[in-house]
C-alpha cells in the first residue's frame, strides 16, 4: 500500500487496511454504555501509569491492563505479568463486555474464536503519542490484535513489516475498532500526537484498549 488513505467511514462500514487488517467504523458504539463504567472500574483497581521504556524514556501514553496478563516493563524490557507491579495485586479481570466486543470485532474481520488473555488500556492526554512499533511480546502470533478507540480522535499510523516502510494515516474516532492479524500481524504502527479536542463523554482524553492472545 503506497498511498495515504483517509477512510472516513460511517458507522457500520469496514475499510480494508491490508489483506488481514480492517478498520471497523463505529463498531464499539453499541457497547459504549457498558464499556464506560467498566473502564472506570479498571482505572480504580489498576491506576494508569507511565511506563519507562527499556531505553530509559517515560512513555507519554499512560497504561493499565485487565485480563489474566498485563503488559508492563522492567529493566530487561517489556513483558507480560500476572501481578501488577505498581499495586502488587493481579490485574482486574477482563469484563464480559470487553470479551464480547473483542470476539465480535475479530469475527467481523475474519478471525473466529478470538479469546484474548490480555487487554492493555491506554490513556492519551493531549500531546501523547506512540512511536512506530510492532506488537511482538505475544507468544501466540496466530491471533489478531483488536484495538478499540474511545474519546478524542487520533491519527493512527499503519506501516509495513519494516520500520522504514511507508505508513498510511488512519483517522480513528470514538467507537472505531481496528483489527490486524494474519499476514498483517507484525506491521509497524503508532499514534500521532493527540490534539486537544475534548470529547462530549470523555473530555480531553483518548482511551484505547488493545486485546491480545499472549499464550
Ligand atoms: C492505539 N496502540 O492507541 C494503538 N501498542 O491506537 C498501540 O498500538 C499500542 O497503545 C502497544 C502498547 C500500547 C499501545
Ligand atoms: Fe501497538
Amino acid at each position: 500500500m503506497t498511498l495515504e488513505l483517509f477512510p472516513f467511514g460511517d458507522a457500520g462500514e469496514r475499510t480494508a487496511l491490508g489483506r488481514h487488517a480492517f478498520l471497523l467504523h463505529g463498531f464499539a458504539l453499541p457497547y459504549e454504555a457498558r464499556l464506560l463504567p467498566a473502564i472506570d472500574h479498571i482505572q480504580t483497581e489498576a491506576p494508569f501509569h507511565h511506563l519507562v521504556t527499556p531505553g530509559g524514556h517515560v512513555m507519554s501514553v499512560a497504561l493499565s491492563n485487565c485480563g489474566r496478563l498485563g503488559w508492563t516493563s522492567d529493566e530487561q524490557g517489556y513483558c507480560y505479568t500476572e501481578i501488577n507491579p505498581h499495586t502488587g495485586r493481579p490485574w482486574p479481570s477482563m469484563p464480559d463486555v470487553f470479551r464480547e466486543l473483542a470476539a465480535n470485532a475479530a469475527a467481523t474481520a475474519g478471525f473466529d474464536g478470538f479469546a484474548p488473555d490480555a487487554c492493555l488500556v491506554n490513556q492519551y492526554l493531549p500531546g501523547a503519542r506512540l512511536t512506530l512499533h510492532q506488537d511482538k511480546n505475544e507468544r501466540d502470533l496466530s491471533a489478531p490484535i483488536v484495538s478499540v478507540s474511545l474519546g478524542m480522535s487520533a491519527v493512527f499510523l499503519f506501516g509495513g513489516l519494516e520500520r522504514s516502510d511507508k505508513t498510511v494515516r488512519v483517522p480513528l474516532k470514538h467507537g472505531d475498532v481496528v483489527v490486524w492479524g494474519g499476514e498483517d500481524r507484525m506491521r509497524y504502527h503508532g499514534v500521532m500526537p493527540v490534539q486537544d479536542a475534548p470529547h462530549p463523554l470523555l473530555g480531553s482524553q483518548r482511551i484505547n484498549f488493545t486485546f491480545r492472545k499472549v499464550i
